[in-house]
């Protein structure tokens, strides 16, 4: 060997070395940044749920600013405790977990109140369903199966989608506009009940919920349009489509279609996965709006396909990880660009924009957990640093703006960061919870995981493919 070669072979492995020694070092590096950021979500949970505690405790929210609380209802249905409990569970707060339980098992769920079946359904029985899963204390189940038996009423309608409220003691119904008045609910409010009501099934042996809440979606898909998308809102007790002959993906929708590919990623029935490769074409086919070098989904006519509007909402940033965990990464991808370029605009999502005029029509926002939802199952499943990078991002410019003395605050708009003294509780369910997981370094399982639309966690594990075909009876 000559010596020219021999001096250019100890240059490569020198070098060579020394690259991987640098692409060590930098690892290293990212490492400890991502275990500080992780630990720091976590001291400012903690810091935000000792405050929730000091101001609030018992009550539905903490009002961050001025220091006092806020019920839903005359009464309070302790909604922050048992929404923040998975993300306590997750994060290993373990003694302030132990007081949700004791204090979800001391609630008595008969109350003379009327109460909004969407809501309560992914929070409170999405909540305790999670606690349970946790838990595995069968008094939990049963307080979980109570609340589901006093929420059940509200199916009894002539279509099978359920009335906006119910009563928790009585059973009777109420509509969007109070008791015996008219009942129009929005499809998010009619067919978000899979998931929770699968669960509850298959943990009680009692295919009774699952089967309503396929009824109820069932409803909704059998009264598409001819070209085959739903509506917005639909009156309960007729089945006719109500007010705007609108479709999107945004609040009001949302959680139609997520429910659809979530229910299924548990219990594979194949109704529901017909449904949903359907949808989700239809949705490709008219909601998709490529508008100036961005990827958006958008609001159209229901029965022409026509774009109405050229507007989206922060809630609809989860759609690029319902399409990537269903394996359209490369729309996901293009989606989430378009997020995050909305995001680089304020530092923070507006609740509504028009982006054909660069308007914003409701330009609040209560710190909303989606995008980042959505760059974390990005990063899960692409691998890619950039998604990574966005959620450091985020969680600055959350850091920045809404940071307050005891907690964080919403914006009431956020292109002057003018604060707003409210502090939503899916803050504690979702918002925290997906910061920590994206920085957890694979301590907590993305594959193993699935969650409700709240951010419940349930193991995939746990729910027998098998077993569930019996057990919620399909
Ligand atoms: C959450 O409460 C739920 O995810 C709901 O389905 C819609 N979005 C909010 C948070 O933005």
């Amino acid at each position: 060997m000559s010596k020219v070669v021999i001096v250019f072979l100890g240059m490569l492995i020198l070098f060579s070395c020394k690259q991987k020694n640098c692409i060590e070092e930098n690892q290293k590096v990212k490492d400890i940044e991502l275990t500080k950021l992780q630990e720091e979500v976590k001291l400012e949970t903690l810091r935000s749920w000792n405050d929730y505690k000091k101001y609030a405790w018992g009550h539905d929210v903490l009002l961050p600013l001025s220091k006092k609380s806020f019920d839903w209802y005359e009464e309070s249905l302790g909604i922050s405790p048992i929404d923040a409990y998975s993300t306590l569970k997750v994060m290993g707060f373990e003694k302030e977990a132990k007081e949700i339980e004791e204090y979800a098992l001391a609630m008595d769920w008969d109350k003379d109140l009327y109460v909004q079946t969407f809501e309560v359904n992914i929070r409170i029985l999405g909540g305790l369903l999670s606690m349970y899963h946790y838990s595995q204390n069968e008094a939990i189940l049963a307080k979980a199966q109570d609340f589901g038996d006093r929420i059940l009423p509200a199916f009894k309608t002539p279509t099978g989608i359920p009335a906006h409220s119910v009563n928790l003691r009585t059973g009777k119904l109420a509509g969007n506009q109070g008791i015996g008045k008219g009942d129009v609910v929005n499809v998010a409010q009619a067919a978000t009940y899979l998931f929770e009501f699968g669960i509850l099934s298959y943990y009680t042996k009692d295919a009774k919920y699952y089967q309503v809440a396929k009824k109820a979606t069932k409803a909704i898909f059998s009264r598409k349009s001819k070209i085959g998308l739903p509506g917005e809102n639909i009156n309960v007790y007729t089945g006719k489509w109500e007010g705007t002959q609108w479709h999107h993906l945004q609040a009001g929708v949302d959680a139609y279609y997520e429910y659809m590919y979530k229910s299924w990623m548990i219990f594979p029935d194949p109704e529901i996965k017909e449904i949903w490769d359907y949808s989700k074409s239809k949705i490709d086919e008219y909601l998709l709006d490529e508008y100036e070098g961005h990827t958006y989904y958008t609001i159209v006519d229901m029965h022409t396909g026509e774009i109405l509007k050229r507007s989206v909402s922060l809630y609809d940033a989860f759609w690029p990880a319902i399409q990537a965990v269903s394996g359209d990464v490369e729309a996901a991808e293009k989606n989430q660009k378009t997020w995050d370029w909305l995001w680089n605009k304020n530092g923070l999502l507006p609740s509504r924009y028009k982006y054909d005029d660069d308007t914003y029509e409701y330009p609040n926002s209560e710190i909303n957990p989606e995008i980042i939802e959505s760059a974390y199952y990005l990063h899960e499943i692409t691998g890619k640093e950039e998604y990574l990078n966005m959620i450091k991002k985020y969680w600055n410019d959350i850091k920045k703006n809404c940071k307050n003395e005891v907690a964080y605050n919403s914006i009431e708009d956020v292109r002057t960061m003018e604060k707003k003294d409210y502090l939503a509780k899916f803050f504690f369910a979702e918002t925290m919870k997906y910061f920590y997981i994206a920085f957890s370094q694979g301590e907590f399982d993305f594959n193993e995981h699935v969650f409700n639309t709240e951010a419940h966690t349930f193991k995939k594990s746990d729910f027998n493919s098998d077993e569930a075909k019996i057990r919620l009876g399909y």
